[in-house]
């Protein structure tokens, strides 16, 4: 017989990452799973839809470097602020990956200055284990497994990222198209409701899908919202829909 997921409360108990406990417990008090990928290019167009999807989400996923005009002062200090109001965390998703000394540089020096603000952050395991040790302050999302057509992380690449993954202190999760073990948080990315890819090599997923057959915990979505008509409306429904996958996921 099959075994059940592992629920919220039961990886709360076990969470020993201050990050990782702080999003289980958004999750649970804003009945969502879901982190929104604000992949839009201008302050004004991430500071709205920050305000907008806000109340709805456990995180806001930012890749800093695609915002053309942005200045600390204008960009990040208010979306810190919506980030309070709202209570979501920052995730950055610079998936760095380099050797030790590099992406500590690029991790608190530039101009982005992403220790200053972001709760957590993606990175490659490429490097290795020691390649992560920069990232203290933070939590760190290894990624295990990309979602594009033709990904080079296969079945011996991921079982090796996931050694790495599973022994470093910093990590509290990993992006993953397949099922982790229980003491790691699952983000999953590729989700949308409407489209199975994008012509660009993305391959999409259901909620429904990530949860049952991934186990996953957060649900990662980023056309699906802010290209949405409305993207509140569209937060909603993916939050809506992710955590009634989640609920369902619990039964078996
Ligand atoms: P969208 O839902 O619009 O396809 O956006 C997905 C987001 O998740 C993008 O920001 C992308 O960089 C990220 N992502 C992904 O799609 N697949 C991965 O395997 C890892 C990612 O971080």
């Amino acid at each position: 017989e099959e075994k059940t997921r592992c629920s919220y409360e039961q990886k709360l108990k076990n969470a020993q990452h201050s990050v990782s406990k702080k999003l289980l417990e958004t999750a649970l008090a804003k009945q969502s799973n879901l982190i929104a990928s604000a992949d839009v290019t201008t302050t004004q167009e991430l500071l709205e839809l920050a305000e907008k999807v806000g109340p709805h989400i456990i995180a806001l996923k930012t890749h800093i470097d695609i915002i053309s005009d942005f200045e600390y002062e204008k960009t990040i200090v208010p979306l810190k602020a919506l980030a309070a109001k709202h209570q979501f965390l920052l995730m950055e998703d610079r998936k760095f990956a380099d050797i030790g000394n590099t992406q500590e540089l690029q991790f608190t020096s530039g101009v982005f200055k992403i220790t200053d603000w972001a709760d957590f952050v993606t990175s490659q395991v490429i490097g290795g284990f020691e390649s992560l040790d920069c990232f203290n302050n933070v939590g760190v999302v290894a990624i295990i497994g990309m979602s594009s057509k033709g990904t080079l992380t296969t079945n011996d690449y991921r079982e090796e990222a996931l050694k790495i993954a599973l022994s470093h202190p910093n990590v509290i999760g990993g992006v993953s198209q397949n099922q982790l073990p229980d003491e790691i948080l699952l983000f999953t990315p590729g989700v949308n409701l409407a489209d199975s890819g994008d012509g660009k090599g993305q391959q999409y997923n259901t909620p429904e899908h990530v949860f049952k057959n991934l186990h996953t915990d957060f649900i990662i979505v980023g056309r699906g919202i802010y290209k949405a008509a409305n993207a509140e409306e569209a937060a909603i429904t993916y939050k809506n829909e992710g955590w009634k996958a989640y609920v369902n996921s619990l039964e078996k």
